[in-house]
This record gives structure tokens, sequence and C-alpha cells, in this order.
């Protein structure tokens, strides 16, 4: 069993893709183990994607994730991180292959509807990030 944590981001949410992102998932298997909805601070947002600090669209990627409210997850199954990546697909929608969350829904690179960890590294720095052990079944 592997998790991975994951986003509906606020394009997500706008667009009312909450239940189709986790029927996605679900269809595939995977279980959602803890769920919830919240709005991040910029400096939340800044904080979940440190990683991404010296990239050139970190302040607009921090902005844009802090905008509205967005549901954030944890996805349990058998190689749930390839799995939930195969799900979203790729991260520019125009690569994306159809079929997946990001090329049927995603409007360009930045607003492309969902987030996956890319791997155990990254699963383990982002779902502490959002849930306590207690909250995680
Ligand atoms: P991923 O979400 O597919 O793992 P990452 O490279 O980790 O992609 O980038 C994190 C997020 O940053 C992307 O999902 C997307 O929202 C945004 N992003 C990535 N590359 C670009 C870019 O070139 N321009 C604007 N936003 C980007
Ligand atoms: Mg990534």
């Amino acid at each position: 069993m592997e998790r991975t944590l994951s986003i509906v981001k606020p394009d997500g949410v706008k667009k009312n893709l909450i239940g189709e992102v986790i029927k996605r998932f679900e269809q595939r298997g995977l279980r959602i183990a803890a769920l919830k909805v919240l709005k991040l601070s910029k400096d939340d947002a800044k904080g979940f994607y440190i990683v991404h600090k010296e990239r050139p669209f970190y302040e607009s990627l921090t902005s844009f994730m802090s905008e509205g409210p967005i549901v954030v997850m944890v996805v349990e199954g058998k190689n749930t991180i390839k799995k939930v990546r195969e799900i979203m697909g790729a991260t520019n929608p125009k690569d994306a292959v159809p079929g997946t969350i990001r090329s049927d829904f995603a409007s360009d690179i930045e607003h492309n509807i969902v987030h996956g960890s890319d791997s155990k590294e990254s699963a383990s720095y982002e779902i502490p990030f959002f849930f306590s052990s207690l909250e995680i079944q």
C-alpha cells in the first residue's frame, strides 16, 4: 500500500470537478483515506511549493493556489503515486493524453485542475503538510 497527496486546485473547485476527480481515482481502485476543503494563504502556498522556489512561475503559481478554496486528499492503494499521476496527465494539458483529467479539463500549464505527489519523498512532505495521522483512516 502506498499513499499520495492529491489536490483539486482552485480552478478545479470553481469548475465543479471535485466529484469528477474523486470518481476517477475510485474507478482505478484507489481509496480516499482523508479529505478536506480549505483555502491556502499565499505563505501556505509558498511553503507547500517550496521545491519550486527558484522557478520563474513560483510567484504566479502560489498566487493561483491561494486564490480560492481547494480540496486536499490522501489517496491510498497499490502504486498510488504512479496511478494518480497517470490519471492526472502531463503538467501541460497540451501534452496530456486524452482521457486524463488535465487533457479533459485544464485550461493551461498553470491552471491544470489537479495536483499529485511526484515521489514517495514528496508524499512524505505533502501529506503531513495538511493532515495529522488521526485524520488519515
Ligand atoms: P506537476 O503538477 O505536474 O507535478 P510541477 O512541475 O511540479 O508539475 O509544477 C507544479 C505546478 O506548477 C504545475 O502543476 C502547474 O500548476 C505549475 N507550473 C508548472 N510549470 C509551469 C510553467 O511553465 N508555467 C506556469 N505554471 C507552471
Ligand atoms: Mg510536481
